[in-house]
């Protein structure tokens, strides 16, 4: 495995290949194999672009070939960073038949975000759209180059710039070069590809939500995802006959694998992108692709049952709906149903592994108020009081896991992972929960200092961390403050020295800095000192708390 990735225990791993868990199989040649089987089928539809499964295979091929020829080699990490577009899907099938990792990079993270991947991760490539939504990535990409020390090749998708390389340059190398495992190799044998990889290896990193103050890379290995998606997507019913709608990013791991794309893919489906999750432009793709399941965070389905209301939309294809990532109220999960004219599902789930869906044949009232449970009998959840110690049934605790499909370690951070996993190899999640009778999953809160703004993680510290940079700022502290719309918003609490700076001065500055927008602050207060815990710590608490009731003074 790639040096600074914890294995699974050899035994561990080896139970998981005798049951079938693991399969041996790369997501190359997972590739390969759906094209042999779906051949002229619809993988992939992106406005007017129609992708069949041999063409994606091909594709894959091309770029594969391309990537080596340019230099990527296997086991070198290439930051990956574009909008929803069968690029981007290729591209993470291209790099991984040669064996290089791509690191999923949100499309919102600018120069500190984008810095941080590639120092953490060393790598030496990365893809970039050439501007998206207003946003000159050449030039990003430029201070990025400047910044860190590794990056050999960046990689463009549209016109080539002095510096960087165009995607279609990538491909057309890889024509006229090697090509590999897919299809396209029985059909015209060139050179051979380099070794492909191992399945038991790195296929990508997915990015934590972050509770520390950047985020912490998760190795994701073929073996472990190739059955993540495949039993997401058996969880889901889902048939050559399904049309999912990616609404949601693709390198949410969502979106991607949950079942997502890729497990749409196994099951001979056609995926759809969308350039955007709002319900306008959604509900157009599902009149006219007759999408069948699709995904979203609360906040989105907030917005499609408020448009549902007055849009004459056809979306009776719709049969299933999994709404995950942030906490939802029963009042609020009893409207999805009757408002989209389709089944909800609930999912819990991390980048890091675990998921737990409500199942279709649960009962309704179970289906409204829990988030189901593991879809694999091999997940393992515990739910655990402070000392680590399991709790009895039905008590609210931490939740700890660990399976065929939930990481061993984040990469590169031996220290925070003395922390986050036990001994015996369980996860500490962050998240309190508690089990019900009949053992499904409920979500209380969580212990870890995230905020979830609408469908993004943000970690508190991070945040703390550009204001203390703030001249004048002498302590910060960043807390949630509940939101109608977005679920939470961000609460600055600040001790200043000296005159208190606006919040649109702590917002441009933060921008400044190269900091994600959906990071920044919505809310400001300034206080002489903060309120401590029994054990001398920021009572984070009592800050959030002081701070929702002044806004409901103030309304
Ligand atoms: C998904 O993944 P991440 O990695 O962006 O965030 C994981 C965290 C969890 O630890 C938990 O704190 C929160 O998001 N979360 C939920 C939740 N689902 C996730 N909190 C309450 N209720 C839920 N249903 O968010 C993610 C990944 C795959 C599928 C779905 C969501």
């Amino acid at each position: 495995m790639l040096a600074g990735c914890t294995p699974w225990p050899e035994e561990v791993a080896r139970g998981y290949r005798e049951k079938g868990i693991w399969r041996g199989q790369t997501m190359g040649a997972l590739l390969a194999d759906l094209a042999r089987r779906h051949r002229d089928s619809t993988a992939l539809i992106h406005r007017d672009r129609r992708i069949s499964y041999t063409e994606l295979d091909a594709w894959a091929d091309r770029l594969a070939a391309g990537f080596a020829a340019h230099g990527v080699a296997r086991g070198e990490r290439v930051v990956v960073q574009l909008p929803n577009t069968p690029e981007f899907i290729a591209i993470v099938f291209g790099l991984s038949r040669i064996g290089a990792v791509p690191v999923f990079s949100l499309v919102a993270h600018r120069a500190t975000e984008l810095t941080h991947l590639v120092r953490l991760s060393g790598a030496t490539g990365y893809v970039l759209p050439e501007s998206y939504r207003g946003v000159d990535h050449l030039a990003l990409a430029r201070q990025l180059r400047a910044a860190t020390d590794t990056l050999r090749t960046m990689f463009v998708l549209g016109d080539a710039a002095d510096g960087f390389v165009a995607l279609s340059a990538v491909e057309a190398a890889g024509d006229v070069g090697r090509v590999g495992a897919g299809i396209a190799a029985y059909e015209a044998p060139r050179e051979p590809m380099p070794p492909a990889a191992d399945p038991s290896d790195v296929a990508f990193f997915l990015l934590s939500g972050g509770t520390t103050a950047l985020p912490k890379l998760i190795p994701r290995t073929h073996d472990d995802y190739v059955y993540q998606s495949e039993l997401a997507a058996q969880v889901c019913e889902m048939s050559a006959d399904d049309v999912y709608l990616a609404a949601l990013p693709v390198e949410f791991n969502f979106a991607f694998g949950c079942p997502g794309v890729i497990g749409t893919l196994q099951t001979g489906g056609t995926a759809v992108l969308a350039d955007t999750p709002n319900p306008l432009d959604c509900f157009l793709l599902v009149e006219r692709h007759g999408v069948t399941v699709t995904a979203m965070v609360p906040s989105v389905v907030a917005l499609w049952l408020d448009a549902a209301e007055w849009n004459d939309a056809d979306l009776s294809s719709l049969r299933l709906v999994q709404v995950g990532g942030a906490r939802m109220t029963r009042e609020f999960t009893a409207r999805i149903g009757p408002g989209l004219g389709c089944s909800l599902q609930q999912v819990f789930g991390m980048a890091e592994g675990l998921l737990c869906f409500s199942r279709p044949d649960d009962p309704a009232e179970a289906v409204l108020t829990t988030q189901g449970r593991p879809i694999s009998p091999a997940d393992e959840v515990l739910i655990v009081g402070p000392d680590g110690d399991p709790l009895p049934g039905g008590e609210i605790g931490e939740l700890v896991t660990r399976g065929p499909y939930t990481l061993r370690g984040y990469y590169r951070v031996p220290e925070y992972n003395a922390r986050a996993f036990t001994p015996d190899g369980f996860f500490h999640t962050g998240d309190l929960a508690r089990l019900t009778p009949a053992g499904d999953l409920v979500i209380e809160g969580r212990i870890k200092e995230m905020i979830i703004r609408g469908g993004d993680k943000i970690s508190a510290g991070e945040v703390e961390d550009h204001l203390l940079a703030h001249p004048g700022v002498t302590a910060a502290a960043v807390t949630a403050v509940p939101d109608d719309l977005l679920g939470e918003r961000i609460c600055a609490h600040l001790i200043v020295d000296g005159p208190a700076p606006s919040l649109a001065e702590l917002k441009r500055a933060m921008h400044a800095r190269g900091v994600a927008d959906y990071k920044l602050p919505d809310a400001v207060r300034f206080v002489t000192e903060f309120p401590l815990t029994p054990l001398g710590k920021i009572d984070k608490l009592a800050l959030a708390a002081a701070a929702a009731s002044e806004r409901k003074a103030d309304v």
